[in-house]
């Protein structure tokens, strides 16, 4: 069978274009496809419902390929090692407390896994915007991260969803996009962003997790974002948090979603 070039073409378009439409309307948009916003994305889809996630790099992963100091191996607490077991990722105990992983293994596992389960994963798109509804986030504003870089004058497209979870890691962008439109109308302390503050992995891990929830109507939080957001230290390159903190966004939204059928 000879083929053609011209039918390759089509079967791309056609296939992302129907993909893209299906997703136009979800039960959860994600922004950003580390490893918090794609364990968030499993936990929602092995549940069925219906989850975008919108990754600005070529590449999916955030901060999870380079490791540590791009010594690529991750460390992983005794709470996040069920998530590892859950993603079949192998480790081993360094000592008593402290997992080790392979990154790249750890990262597959993590994509493959919400692939499978129905997690729509869209990359080189970056949202540049919310979209409100009677004071609720309902939906993203996307555009080609290629335009963003080129600065060229091209308008966006917006999707519609139930939630929203900001998973943009340190820069927390959809809580500074709200805070640069709206002024300072987070559910924090001061309304604005906090900040994310200086290295220390114990507070950090635990606050990751507790920072995870509601930052605004419609805008729920996961990762680094939630410490930036809320105010609460970096922790490096132990991982454990950012797979709990997209657990724990996950199963709260769920409750949230079985409440509206
Ligand atoms: O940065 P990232 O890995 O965030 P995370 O899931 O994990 C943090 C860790 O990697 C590490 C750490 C843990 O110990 O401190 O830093 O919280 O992944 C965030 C992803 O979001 C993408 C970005 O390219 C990255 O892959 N992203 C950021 N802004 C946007 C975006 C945007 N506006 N639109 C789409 N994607």
């Amino acid at each position: 069978m000879r083929l053609d070039d011209v039918l390759i073409t089509k079967a791309i378009v056609e296939s992302f274009y129907k993909k893209f439409l299906e997703y136009t309307e979800v039960d959860v948009a994600i922004a950003g496809g580390g490893p918090a916003g794609l364990c968030a994305s499993y936990f929602l889809a092995i549940k069925n419902f219906k989850v975008a996630v919108f990754e600005r790099k070529l590449s999916i992963g955030g901060g999870m390929w380079g490791g540590g100091m791009m010594f690529n191996e991750i460390v992983v607490g005794e709470d996040g090692k069920r998530i590892l077991d859950e993603f079949e990722v192998g480790y081993s105990e360094y000592e008593k407390g402290y997992y080790t992983a392979d990154a790249i293994e750890a990262l597959s596992a993590l994509s493959f896994k919400a692939t499978k389960a129905k997690a729509k994963i869209f990359n080189l798109i970056s949202v540049e915007d919310v979209m409100m509804e009677d004071e609720k986030v309902t939906g993203l504003v996307l555009n080609w991260s290629a335009v963003q870089m080129a600065k060229l004058h091209v308008d966006p497209l917006t999707i519609r969803s139930k939630y929203v979870i900001d998973a943009t890691g340190h820069p927390a962008e959809i809580a500074k996009i709200i805070v640069s439109k709206l002024g300072n109308v987070l559910k924090t302390k001061t309304g604005g962003i906090a900040g994310e503050k200086t290295m220390c992995a114990e507070v950090g891990e635990r606050m990751v997790v507790e920072n995870s929830k509601e930052f605004y109507p419609g805008v729920w939080v996961a990762g680094m974002a939630a410490n930036a957001v809320f105010g609460a230290p970096r922790m490096g390159p132990i991982f454990g948090g950012m797979l709990l903190s997209g657990e724990k966004v996950a199963k709260e939204l769920i409750k949230k979603l079985k409440g509206e059928k």
